[in-house]
């Protein structure tokens, strides 16, 4: 197929003002009927899109259509001669029970148990009837479902209720009216057997909302803090964005058996499990942070993303950029800054970068695809709230919220692109922010060089800025963007120097705009030659050049009193520390060591916090830094420098610390108990590469004695990738534990697919066979292979390639199945290319081989082709 290009953008030649849709809903067979009022100025035919649909009958204002006025070809339905205001009916039969692609109208969980859904971003909706099925063609929806009143009690759709009563054979219905013009990627429906949780609440505007929360009846007890996060997501949104909700019932259901994290839907988000359920008993504090984050995240989209939507898919971003930024936001409010940064910018480097460097890299407004499904990717969202970030740090919080009203007040009900966005902000205040289109148009992560040069004569600091994107095949050229540099000076001592710039005092922290290819900024009245604190918060989503001594980072690391910051610094040594294990060199290691060890005996120093200090770059990370990459080596390597940092604190001071954090008493789910929690997971890891017999008797005792899910996996994690022989009771005691919970059993899977090494293929080989394994749902086959190829190197790289061999075998089998899932698990080949020639050869042999495959999906082949090219 040819690819879809944005410059080829038209409007809809057809718009459609109302759709009323009638279900007669069944597990293998269900009808629609799309009652569709229609309107155009031109004379064009009305072309309908429709995939795997059976066409029962087709009418046009309630006359059947003659045979020679429609067309039904391949995935599109052509009508001609409608008029202005004309009312076209079409009745369709599709198959729930069959769709595995989840994709459209399906069937979550058993024939005799389950339920149905559907699932319509990006383009689902024409898998459930014919319709232009683009997000700018917006109408008011009603929708009537009837089905079997003892095989689907509950009966929801999006908007408010409108009616519901009893017909019939021991059917029923219910009508559903949203008055909110929407396009389709919103629409849902959701019917079966499911038990719910409610709650009241009232607007800053004085609605009175029902929120409803459903679930399977055995994990309604788990949805409780999914409420609670939802009422703080909907009184965050009103507080921070003036954005109150807007019809008088929020739904929210659960299912096991979802491609995505979640979807907005209006009025009837729907979630995969893992992002909804909650109980400490099977739920981690990560997973909690998850929930919380993902229930506010699919809440903000009413605003940014239904009541604004996108005019076209290439403007994703506009709606996952902006949702993920506001997601961040609220995070960090309801946790902490600090560590909320840390995250984002550690998932940042772990998932776009990569993503940027290679051959799948594109813009975040990217200019073609052939399967808009494969750009639901880090870049789209997590460069693209990077992007905002940027913007609302240029504006400040006053005039960002002042463009934001903007915003909103402009395009309500509209569909809009990115020039809609940044015009709004920009003209609320005063501002040209369009030179932020290029961020928005160019792939690849820009370099940021830094050069500072310190007159003692004159007193003057020189900081010489400049930067450097590398050329891609799509785009040979790279332009220069606005890069915002947020920095600091520091002393020897590590006090901030006050910053004079071009005769202003300007406080101790000010931004730099990097608005060309290079420019010099400098600093007055500066005493002595100072060190420089540069990216600030990480104020722009650039790779930093500077030469640093290890000194100088170790000094930003122990001083600087921001967290994030702290943390930055300690990153980019632990960089150097790991170049010097590969180098044998000593300077960067001792410095970065000296310093944590320094910091392990700091009281008052925030557990989270160390606890992340003392976390080096991930081995994706550091794969990134280097040529003919080893994966097993860096893998080594990444040990090595973990267990000088061991041996520098010591194994006796490791482990006395663990047992001062040893809680007795209930699990308690606060910040505190979080942080420690994680600081001891941290500390039982170093005590494991020291002190390796010590560390696994304490794991061992932590798993028994654990109290919630975060001690009993970490010690679990600790036992299995550490070998010990105490890991196969463990294991098999947490498998009879937790037999019935789909997501624990997720991580069962996911914690022994991490082992490192030539043992992992084996492994996974096992657990294949595992009855409690299924390639069927999504979840699971990310838990083990998306774990092995995406989240284990050194277990997924092996120098035979027989990691590739198994993946590519198994993404055949799942794209016949689920041709999403299969697409994405594929991006595991990302970055093959610069691999050591022995890996590199291997990888690129199993590639060429699924290419050859017949029959691929869209999907599959587009990820496959690009990863190649
Ligand atoms: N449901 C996905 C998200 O919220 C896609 N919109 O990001
Ligand atoms: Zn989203």
């Amino acid at each position: 197929t040819a690819p879809i290009r944005l410059a080829d953008y038209t409007p809809p030649a057809w718009r459609v003002s109302d759709v009323a849709l009638e279900f007669d809903l069944g597990i293998d067979s269900s009808e629609v009927t799309a009652h569709l009022t229609v309107h155009s100025d031109v004379d064009a035919p009305l072309r309908l899109d429709g995939e795997g649909l059976e066409l029962l009958s087709i009418a046009a204002d309630g006359a059947p259509l003659d045979a020679s006025r429609w067309r039904h070809t391949d995935h599109v339905l052509e009508v001609s001669g409608m008029r202005d205001g004309s009312v076209l009916t079409t009745r369709v039969r599709v198959q729930p029970a069959a769709n595995t692609a989840l994709e459209g109208l399906y069937l979550s969980g058993s024939r005799e148990a389950g339920f149905l859904l559907t699932q319509c971003e990006a383009e689902g909706f024409r898998h459930i009837t014919f319709f232009p099925d683009r997000p700018d063609v917006l109408a008011r929806y009603t929708v009537t479902l009837r089905a079997d009143k003892a095989r689907f009690p509950v009966l929801l759709a999006g908007g408010n209720p409108d009616g519901a009563g009893e017909l019939p054979d021991g059917r029923h219905w219910a009508r559903f009216v949203d008055p909110h013009p929407k396009p389709s990627y919103l629409f849902a429906l959701v019917a079966g057997r499911l038990e719910k949780i409610e709650r009241d609440y009232v607007t800053a505007e004085g609605r009175a909302v029902k929120l409803v929360i459903w679930s399977e009846a055995n994990a309604i007890d788990s949805c409780h803090y999914a409420m609670d996060a939802l009422e703080r997501s909907m009184r965050w949104d009103e507080q921070a964005y003036g954005r109150s909700y807007d019809l008088d019932v929020f739904h929210v259901v659960a299912t096991h058996d979802f491609n995505m994290g979640a979807m907005e839907n209006k009025g009837l988000n729907i979630f995969n499990a893992k992002y909804l359920l909650a109980d400490p008993d099977t739920t981690t504090d990560d997973e909690y942070k998850a929930v919380e984050a993902v229930v506010a995240h699919e809440y903000f989209h009413n605003w940014s993303g239904n009541r604004v939507t996108c005019r076209d898919w290439f403007q994703l971003s506009l709606k996952e950029g902006l949702t993920v930024f506001r997601e961040q936001q609220f995070s960090a409010d309801m946790n902490s800054t600090a560590l909320k940064r840390i995250e984002d910018v550690a998932l940042l480097r772990r998932a776009q970068f990569p993503e940027d460097a290679g051959p799948l890299a594109h813009p975040v407004r990217p200019a073609e695809y052939r399967e808009i499904n494969n750009f639901y990717t880090a870049t789209v969202y997590e460069k693209g709230a990077e992007l905002v970030r940027m913007l609302a740090g240029r504006l400040g919080t006053e005039g960002f919220r002042r463009g934001m009203d903007r915003y909103f007040a402009d395009n309500d009900g509209r569909a809009a692109t990115l020039e809609d966005f940044l015009g709004a902000l920009g003209t609320a205040n005063g501002i040209d922010l369009m030179p932020y289109l290029a961020w928005y148009g160019q792939s690849g992560t820009p370099r940021l060089r830094a050069r500072g040069r310190y007159d003692e004569g004159t007193q003057r600091y020189m900081l010489t800025l400049s930067q450097y994107t590398p050329p891609s095949a799509s785009q040979p050229d790279k332009h220069a963007v606005p890069i915002p540099v947020k920095l600091a000076l520091f002393d020897r001592d590590g006090n901030m120097l006050p910053l004079h710039l071009d005769g202003e005092a300007r406080g101790t922290e000010a931004v730099m705009v990097l608005d060309a290819s290079e420019r010099s900024f400098t600093f007055e009245q500066v005493p002595h030659a100072p060190v420089p604190s540069l990216l600030r918060g990480f104020s722009a989503p650039v790779l930093l050049e500077c030469d640093y001594a290890p000194a100088e980072l170790a000094l930003l690391l122990t001083h600087d009193p921001d967290g994030f910051n702290r943390w930055e610094a300690g990153q980019q040594l632990a960089a150097r520390a790991f170049d010097d294990c590969r180098t044998g060199g000593a300077e960067a290691l001792d410095a970065w060591s000296g310093a944590l060890k320094r910091l392990f005996g700091e009281p008052g120093l925030d557990a989270a916090l160390l606890a992340d200090l003392l976390t080096p770059p991930g081995e994706i990370e550091l794969a990134e830094r280097q040529e003919a990459v080893d994966p097993a080596r860096i893998h080594e390597l990444r040990q090595t420098m973990q267990s000088r940092l061991g041996g520098a604190i010591g194994a006796e001071a490791l482990e006395r610390r663990y047992r001062e954090l040893c809680a007795s008493g209930p699990l308690v789910l606060d910040a505190a108990g979080k942080a420690r929690r994680r600081l001891q997971r941290r500390v039982l890891e170093l005590l494991a590469l020291v002190s390796v017999d010590t560390a696994h008797a304490l794991a061992d005792a932590q798993y028994r004695s654990a109290r919630g899910m975060t001690d009993r996996l970490a010690a679990l994690g600790i036992l299995v990738r550490g070998g010990a022989a105490e890991a196969s009771d463990a294991l098999a005691d947490f498998r009879r534990r937790h037999a019935d919970n789909p997501l624990a059993m997720d991580k069962w899977f996911a914690v022994q697919a991490q082992i490192p090494g030539e043992p992992a293929l084996g492994r996974v080989q096992t657990l294949e066979r595992d009855p409690a394994f299924t390639l069927k749902n999504p979840n699971r086959a990310r838990a083990l292979l998306g774990t092995f190829a995406s989240g284990n190197p050194s277990g997924f790289h092996r120098a035979d390639g027989a990691g590739y061999r198994l993946l590519a075998e198994r993404l055949a089998t799942l794209d016949s199945l689920n041709p999403q899932i299969a697409a994405r698990l594929a991006t595991a080949f990302n970055g093959w290319q610069r691999l050591e020639p022995v890996r590199r050869d291997m990888a690129r042999q199993a590639l060429s081989d699924l290419a050859g495959r017949p029959g691929l999906s869209r999907n599959l082949s587009e990820i496959v082709a690009s990863v190649l090219s």
